[in-house]
């Protein structure tokens, strides 16, 4: 028998136990750019024929069949490539050939709950992803599904990697790496005696730790290949970042970044020209069009009341800024608190608490990665696990399904507030600790969402003065754009592209509101931002009205506690997202319970089953209201620019540092509210025994 009919016996058994075992929906098929080829004159004809067609050779698979790959073509597609499958066919040396699929192989104790175990010394360590009670991030659920990254190419852009590390050599990808900072294709850490280059390769064993190989811990996503881009250790210029930024989007799936401007509270710094432009090729080009996934640390400046909104990285829609909470669900000393965060991991946080298990330079481990540093990797992970699951997700459809799976619930801030589409979203925390068990799930069955749409609104005629210690409130009623192609009924990110002038730029506290009544801190106080400079175009971003329908009137508040006024010279809501009117794709929806009317078999939320919040009647003290319009065009924005990357690890403040914080004894008895250090020698000899503790904000 010709090993084609076998193969093809062998396929009709496994279709009649398949079609016999599932009762309900087909997985797609999934198809690999390579073929199997049977060729009639051995090794040498399949060898010429594969080069004539483009393809490369990869070997004998069985006697007279022979393993071809094609670099043009997507290595995972839900369409068969028949152009190049036919032009084969018609070869008269091929006797037969096999575009092949991406077989799914579950593990047999799939549905057992909690046995998965590694061998791995700090397994046990790795709180994060086994706690009891839900206060993990749900990762073993999507291992059991058999997720683990294969397939998915990781790259921590960072102080390099030690790509020989005993933990992630075996993962390590040199096509996802390169030296920015040498120009060579090497990316191993400068070594020093104070490891300050051991960053990266933290970063890096968060995702794609080596399991059970009795070596420190193990990745999120253990079988995606990882790799390292050096270029935190020298100067970083604009040319450095978008190098990086685009280094192979045709290879690279996820770009992990822990960097950004100073997060000193007084910085407004964000991706300049080609750093900019290498974001929106990635976008646009990246994953064969799907578009680069770009994973940012939303900041460590929370305790020089730092916003993460003035950090154009994190800022940027492009990126999936990452926040972090501590094991105990509470907002940590360094968090860095705005609107365009998207969700959180776990991190670090106060003394007390467990942290983050990696790999750590010079072959070691540490079981004390911190910071926001900490939190963007496992975010990265998570990504690379869904994935896995679809392939085909777009970088929006990434951001969408994080919006609906992550978990409000166990994290402690008291701003969450549900939006009209019924999602619970916070400035701390975006819309929760992201859950890896529910966002693959979600992601075997999303189906692409239309393409994005841009309705840009004029939101003022004419410059208007931010009265001195007073507020300014304006309005702006918006169709989105109706009956235009660029109509916009359910909201993806909106930004508000503002140019102010002040004397204080830190005196400045802005506000966006919704016709919903979502409010979003488009920008809070920073005592330290005593620039003159304002904003010029500065596109503050919020998710916070994710999915709900942007027709109606908006609000922009403008608190000014400077004793000068300032002025607002341009007011430009841009409101992204998508309209019905393109077909939009009936994808499960999850938003908070009461809310939702009508659940599925699962208790899934049927789509537009929930109830829209009350329109907002607006108030104000200085009022201005404007006319409406649905059109307008969009320019593009340049902000000052100052080159200083910062890598985002967090360092426990040293009690010398004169902030205000709190002071606990044990787990909860606040002993003291006051400036530091002066409180904390009283809150010692207030604690006598016990342990003390300190949470600073
Ligand atoms: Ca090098
Ligand atoms: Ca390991
Ligand atoms: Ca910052
Ligand atoms: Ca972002």
């Amino acid at each position: 028998m010709h090993p084609p009919s076998l193969l093809l016996l062998l396929a009709t058994v496994l279709v009649l136990l398949v079609s016999r075992g599932t009762s309900g929906e087909e997985k797609p098929k999934l198809y690999s750019n390579q073929w199997a080829v049977e060729v009639v004159g051995g090794e040498e004809e399949a060898k010429k024929l594969a080069q004539s067609h483009g393809f490369s050779y990869k070997g004998k698979i069985l006697s007279g069949i022979y393993l071809f790959e094609h670099r043009a073509v997507f290595k995972r597609s839900l369409r068969q490539n028949l152009q190049r499958h036919q032009r084969l066919r018609r070869e008269p040396t091929v006797r037969w050939l096999e575009q092949q699929e991406i077989k799914r192989r579950i593990k047999r104790d799939f549905r057992q709950k909690r046995t998965i175990e590694f061998s791995d010394p700090e397994w046990s360590a790795m709180w994060y992803l086994h706690n009891p009670n839900n206060l993990d991030m749900n990762v073993i659920p999507a291992w059991e599904k058999g997720y683990t990254g294969q397939g998915v190419v990781v790259t921590i852009l960072d102080d390099g990697i030690e790509r020989d590390h005993p933990d992630l050599e075996e993962n390590y990808d040199p096509d996802a790496s390169y030296d920015v900072n040498a120009d060579d294709p090497d990316p191993m850490p400068r070594y020093n005696p104070s490891n300050e280059n051991r960053h990266g390769t933290r970063c890096a064993g968060e995702v794609s730790s080596v399991a059970n190989n009795d070596v420190c811990g193990v990745g999120i996503a253990y079988h995606s290949r990882i790799g390292g881009v050096r270029m935190l250790d020298g100067d970083v210029t604009d040319a450095v970042e978008a190098k990086s930024i685009g280094l192979r989007p045709e290879h690279i799936d996820v770009y992990s970044a822990s960097w950004g401007p100073d997060d000193d509270g007084r910085t407004v710094d964000g991706p300049a020209s080609l750093a900019k432009a290498a974001f929106e090729t990635g976008i646009r080009e990246g994953r064969g069009g799907k578009g680069s996934i770009f994973v940012w640390a939303s900041g460590n400046g929370g305790r020089d009341e730092d916003s993460c909104n003035c950090d154009g990285y994190t800022n940027s829609i492009y990126t999936m800024s990452v926040s972090s909470a501590s094991e105990r669900g509470n907002i940590p000393w360094y968090l860095e608190k705005c609107s365009s965060t998207l969700a959180t991991t776990y991190s670090s946080g106060s003394g007390a608490e467990r942290q983050i298990v990696s790999t750590d330079l010079r072959h070691r481990c540490t079981e004390s990665h911190t910071g926001t540093s900490a939190s963007a990797p496992l975010a990265a992970a998570i990504v690379a696990l869904t994935l896995e699951a679809n392939p085909n997700l777009s970088w929006r459809d990434l951001q969408h399904i994080v919006v609906r799976t992550a978990r409000p619930d166990n994290l402690h801030a008291d701003d969450f507030t549900t939006n009209a589409a019924g999602y619970k979203v916070s400035h701390a925390f975006g819309f929760g600790l992201m859950d890896a068990g529910a966002m693959v799930n979600l992601a075997e069955r999303w189906q692409n969402v239309p393409p994005q749409r841009v309705c840009s609104v004029p939101g003022m005629n004419r410059p208007t003065s931010i009265p001195a210690s007073n507020r300014l409130v304006l309005h702006k009623t918006t169709d989105g754009c109706k009956d235009t192609n660029k109509e916009v009924t359910r909201l993806e990110h909106v930004q508000a592209r503002l140019t102010i002038t002040t004397m204080r730029r830190g005196e400045l506290q802005i506000y966006l509101i919704s016709p919903s009544g979502t409010r979003s801190t488009l920008l809070d106080h920073r005592s330290r931002d005593d620039s003159a400079s304002g904003f010029n175009g500065w596109e503050f971003m919020t998710t916070h009205t994710w999915d709900e329908n942007p027709e109606g009137t908006w609000t922009l508040e403008i608190n000014n506690m400077d004793r000068h006024a300032g002025m607002l010279k341009e007011w430009t809501l841009v409101l992204r997202g998508t309209s019905e009117s393109q077909g939009h794709p009936s994808n499960p929806h999850t938003p908070h319970p009461q809310l939702c009317t009508q659940t599925d078999s699962n208790g899934v939320c049927i789509e537009g089953s929930t109830h829209q919040a009350p329109q907002v009647t607006p108030s104000a003290s200085t009022t201005i209201k404007q006319e409406s319009t649905s059109t307008a065009t969009s320019t593009a924005v340049k902000t000052e620019r100052k080159s200083t990357a910062v890598k985002t690890e967090a360092v426990t403040p040293s009690p010398s540092t004169a902030t205000l914080g709190r002071l606990f004894c044990n787990e909860g008895v606040e002993v003291n509210k006051l400036s530091l250090p002066v409180a904390l020698s009283n809150a010692l000899s207030d604690c006598l025994s016990q342990t003390l503790f300190v949470n600073f904000w």
